[in-house]
């Protein structure tokens, strides 16, 4: 199999990987894909870091925590963490099941506040693992901190200097104002203006194209679960994002 990018970090959206209508519900079909893909991928040779969104589990905790609690304290904060360490459980055992070595870097760990410390994840990349790692709640200076895995993913990607960086989404790409998958795309760029399904806390697609486009990546797209490993092939699927 040809392998456009010899190492990639690919983002598995929350609004892939869960039902994002569905508190706590993972969209097994999709995350079984993309574990599938991956698969794939590393077998042929393929360096791969994994980072996942919050979808039904952390943006839900975090607004359902909000409206009943009136904000996130230390308490709240282990909440949105424990949600979010469930979901990467159910990614990992996805992974795992079809061969791949995944082990899981909460981002609590390495992170003080928005400040992010990589050398684990790169360590265990060039130990032959595959890091897996996702947005996630951080307690900074006794205020919570709400880290998005986009941009976990676009910095990781260039921290570890991947070739690719892919986010999957549960969309064909970045849409433009007439309801099309655009080609390619910039920050500024006008696109659609799409409701969001279910709770976001961190910013929907204009967030993610600044940091994707953010990343030193020479390859940087957002396409369709299902079109991932086209994507790690160097075939010109969903939006390729352009800094
Ligand atoms: O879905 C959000 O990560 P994202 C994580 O990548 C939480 O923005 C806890 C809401």
């Amino acid at each position: 199999m040809p392998t456009a990018c010899r190492s990639a970090v690919v983002k598995f959206g929350g609004s892939a990987i869960t039902v994002k209508s569905e508190p706590l519900t993972v969209n097994w079909e999709a995350l079984d894909s993309l574990s599938e893909q991956a698969s794939r991928y590393v077998a042929s040779g393929g360096r791969l870091v994994v980072v996942h969104g919050g979808g039904s589990f952390g943006h839900y905790m975090v607004e359902k925590l909000r409206a009943e609690r009136g904000g996130l304290g230390p308490l709240e904060v282990a909440e949105v963490q424990r949600s979010m360490a469930t979901l990467s459980l159910a990614v990992v055992s996805s992974l795992v099941g079809r061969g791949v070595p995944a082990v899981v870097h909460p981002p609590h760990t390495f992170c003080a506040g928005e400040t992010c410390d990589y050398s684990p994840v790169r360590r265990d990349l060039d130990a032959g693992l595959v890091p897996v790692t996702y947005g996630d709640g951080v307690l900074a200076g006794g205020r919570a901190i709400i880290i998005s895995g986009d941009r976990l993913a676009a910095q990781i990607a260039s921290f570890v200097g991947a070739d690719c960086l892919v986010y999957a989404s549960d969309v064909p790409g970045v849409l433009g104002p007439d309801g099309r998958p655009l080609r390619s795309v910039r920050p500024g760029d006008p696109i659609a203006e799409l409701g969001v399904r279910g709770s976001d806390v961190t910013g929907g697609m204009r967030y993610k194209l600044r940091e994707a486009a953010s990343s030193t990546s020479r390859l940087v797209r957002i396409v369709h679960w299902r079109d991932v490993l086209r994507a790690l092939q160097g075939e010109e699927v969903g939006t390729q994002v352009l800094p």
